[in-house]
C-alpha cells in the first residue's frame, strides 16, 4: 500500500471534483452528505427481507450489496420485481446498489449474463464487479455492453424528444426488449401509441399524439422511476440529484478469506486494467488501498469488516466465521488499510436490531475516514 497516496488524506468532497466517472463523483457526493461510507451486505434469504432490511438501514448506508441468487422469491419483473423495488429503495434512501456478482468468464458471456437473462442486473444494478482472471478483455466487454445500454436509454429518451413525425423506425431502432413479458407495454410508455405509431385499435396516431409521447419520458440522464413501487417508496433522498444513468464497475483486486489465491501480479493487473477502462471501473474490491500513480483516485470498498460486541476491546482479535472468512474492524480497515467503504454483512443482520446496529458501524466507520484524514494536519 502506498503509505502517502494524497486519496489517503484527500477529504472525499475533494476526491468526488476529482473523479473522473460520474457515478464515483455521486457516491463520494454522498458519502458526504450522509456521513457513511458504509456497505451492507444484504445476504439475507428472501426477497421481503432485503426489502425490509434495505428500507431499515437505508438511511445509514452508501451502498447496499446483494447476491440476487441466493434470494428466494426474488421476482425477476423488471417494472414490478425486486431489483425495480430495490432501485425505488435506492432513490428514497440515497444508495447505490452494488450486485456482488463477480462476473468471470470470456466476454461474450459476461456480456450476457450482465444485460439479459433472468436477473437482467444491469437495469436495477448500479455497480457490478469482476474478477479478471479470464483476462483484461472481459473488462472491455463489461464497459461496451454498459455503453450501450446507457446509449438505449438515452436513445428512447431522446427519440422521444426529437421525433416530430410518427416515423416507425425511429421507434425499432435499439429497441430491442420492448415487447417482451413484463417489460412495460409500449403503449403505456408511448402515451397509448404503438412504436409503429399505432393506437390499440391500429389507427395511425397524429403528431399531436406524438407531443403527448414527449411529455411523459423523464429527460436523458435521469433514471427512470418504475410505476408500480409501493406508496411511499416513490419519494427521492433530498439533497442530492438522482444517480445518474452510468454504470459502474469494480474490480475484484484481493479477497478477504484465508488463503486467498490471488497474488500480487494478479492484484497489479487489476490495478491495470482499471487504468485502462477509467470510464467505467470506479475502483476496486481490495483489503487495501491500490492508488499508487499520482493521478489515480479509484475508490475501494472492502468486506470482511466487523466490530466486537460493543462495549468489549476494538483493539483485541476479531474471530472468523470458521468457513474462511476473516474479520477487521472499520478503523483498522478505514484508517491503516486506506479503504473508503466499509462491507458489512453479518455483524448487522445478525444483530438484534439491524437498523441500529447498521448506524452503529456508520459511526465507527465514518470516525475512521475523519481520524485518517485528519493525520495529515
Ligand atoms: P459478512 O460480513 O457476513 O462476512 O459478508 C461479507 C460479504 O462480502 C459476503 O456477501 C461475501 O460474499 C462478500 N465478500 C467477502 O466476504 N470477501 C471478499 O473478498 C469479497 C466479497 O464479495
Amino acid at each position: 500500500m502506498s503509505e502517502r497516496h494524497p486519496t489517503l488524506t484527500a477529504p472525499f468532497a475533494e476526491r468526488a471534483a476529482q473523479a473522473s466517472h460520474p457515478l464515483t463523483n455521486y457516491l463520494f457526493r454522498l458519502m458526504v452528505l450522509k456521513s457513511s461510507n458504509l456497505c451492507l451486505s444484504a445476504d439475507v434469504q428472501t426477497a421481503r427481507e432485503l426489502l425490509s432490511l434495505a428500507d431499515k438501514a437505508g438511511p445509514s448506508i452508501v451502498v447496499l450489496k446483494t447476491h440476487y441468487d441466493l434470494i428466494s422469491g426474488w421476482d425477476y419483473n423488471p417494472v414490478t420485481g425486486t431489483g425495480a423495488k430495490l432501485a425505488a429503495l435506492a432513490r428514497k434512501h440515497g444508495f447505490l446498489i452494488f450486485e456482488d456478482r463477480k462476473f468471470v468468464d470470456i466476454g461474450k458471456t459476461v456480456q450476457m449474463q450482465y444485460t439479459a437473462g433472468t436477473a437482467r442486473i444491469i437495469e436495477w444494478a448500479h455497480i457490478v464487479n469482476a474478477n479478471i482472471d479470464a483476462g483484461k478483455d472481459m473488462v472491455r466487454a463489461l464497459a461496451e455492453a454498459a455503453a450501450k445500454w446507457k446509449e438505449r436509454i438515452n436513445y428512447e429518451v431522446k427519440t422521444s424528444v426529437t421525433v416530430g413525425t410518427p416515423v416507425s423506425d425511429h421507434f425499432d431502432d435499439g429497441m430491442e426488449n420492448g415487447d417482451e413479458p413484463g417489460r412495460l407495454d409500449p403503449r403505456e410508455q408511448l402515451g397509448g401509441f404503438s412504436r409503429d405509431g399505432r393506437d390499440a385499435d391500429g389507427r395511425k396516431g397524429s403528431i399531436v399524439s406524438i407531443t403527448t409521447v414527449t411529455q411523459s419520458f423523464e429527460p436523458a440522464d435521469s433514471p427512470r422511476l418504475p410505476k408500480t413501487v409501493t406508496e411511499g417508496d416513490e419519494l427521492v433522498f433530498a439533497g442530492i440529484e438522482e444517480a445518474p444513468t452510468d454504470r459502474g464497475l469494480l474490480l475484484l483486486a484481493q479477497m478477504s478469506s484465508k488463503g486467498c489465491l490471488m497474488t500480487k501480479e494478479y492484484t497489479q493487473a487489476c490495478v491495470e486494467a482499471a487504468r485502462e477502462n477509467k470510464g467505467f471501473v470506479m475502483g476496486f474490491v481490495a483489503q487495501e488501498a491500490l492508488n499508487t500513480l499520482p493521478d489515480d483516485n479509484f475508490i475501494h470498498i472492502t468486506p470482511g469488516c466487523k466490530l466486537p460486541p460493543e462495549g468489549e476491546d476494538e483493539n483485541g482479535h476479531i474471530e472468523g466465521d470458521g468457513l474462511g472468512q476473516q474479520y477487521n474492524t472499520p478503523e483498522k480497515l478505514v484508517t491503516i488499510r486506506g479503504t473508503d467503504i466499509v462491507i458489512v454483512g453479518r455483524g448487522i443482520i445478525q444483530a438484534g436490531d439491524p437498523p441500529s446496529e447498521a448506524e452503529r458501524y456508520r459511526k465507527k466507520a465514518w470516525k475512521a475516514y475523519l481520524s485518517r484524514i485528519r493525520a495529515s494536519e
